[in-house]
């Protein structure tokens, strides 16, 4: 017998596998310390979308709104979120403490900071104590892009579909270093590619 599906649940199902909006149930939450944090933050927003992951965006600051981010965490895993992405600077405690409160998987990225140019904030989310782990990423855009692809990795044994777009993401990074072996031909574009060796012809 086929179970039957509320509309509820058929839309949450369409959005996920269409999924970049916030319409789609989030599966990740992406939370940062301020809104200056922003800037490196899109890039994972940037990246679900490519990979067509459900995600929510929010400013969840652990020294200025403690309050919100206890509820942020606590709250999460019954909201349906599966993993959270948490972004920030200096002192950057806002991972750690988001840890603190859930068994979800927390993934930390350290924002350049003016001051250490991120190392701050790299230390800080990097070297918990055993036992309350945070997942922890490069400094900066690459870190947020990285946290995003992981949390994909993490959610694609469940989801199938995520999986797939990870596999196709990888695969269209592949081809585009190869596309361009050569990257003086973009600086002197009047380079000409190399030709293929041609096959010497035999002596008739
Ligand atoms: C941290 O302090 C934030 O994560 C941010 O990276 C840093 C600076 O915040 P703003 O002073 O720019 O709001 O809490």
């Amino acid at each position: 017998m086929t179970k039957k599906i509320s509309k509820g649940q058929k839309s949450a199902k369409k959005g996920i596998h269409g999924g970049t909006s916030l319409a789609a149930r989030p599966l990740v939450g992406i939370i940062m310390g301020s809104s200056s944090d922003w800037e490196t933050m899109e890039h994972a927003v940037t990246t679900f979308k490519e990979l067509g992951v459900p995600y929510e965006t929010r400013v969840v600051s652990a020294h200025r709104t403690p309050d919100l981010l206890f509820e942020y965490a606590s709250n999460a895993e019954k909201r349906g979120i599966e993993v959270i992405i948490a972004g920030a600077g200096g002192a950057a405690h806002l991972p750690g403490m988001t840890a603190s409160k859930t068994v979800l998987p927390v993934l930390g990225v350290p924002v350049e900071s003016k001051a250490w140019k991120g190392l701050d904030s790299l230390l800080s989310i990097a070297q918990m104590p055993g036992g309350i782990p945070v997942g922890t990423l490069a400094i900066g855009k690459a870190g947020a892009i990285n946290a995003a692809l992981l949390a994909a990795a993490i959610l694609g044994s469940k989801y199938p579909h995520i999986r797939e777009a990870l596999r196709k993401f990888r695969t269209a990074q592949t081809e585009r270093v190869l596309a361009n072996p050569d990257p003086s031909i973009a600086a002197f574009p009047q380079k000409k590619r190399p030709r293929k060796p041609q096959k010497k012809r035999k002596p008739a």
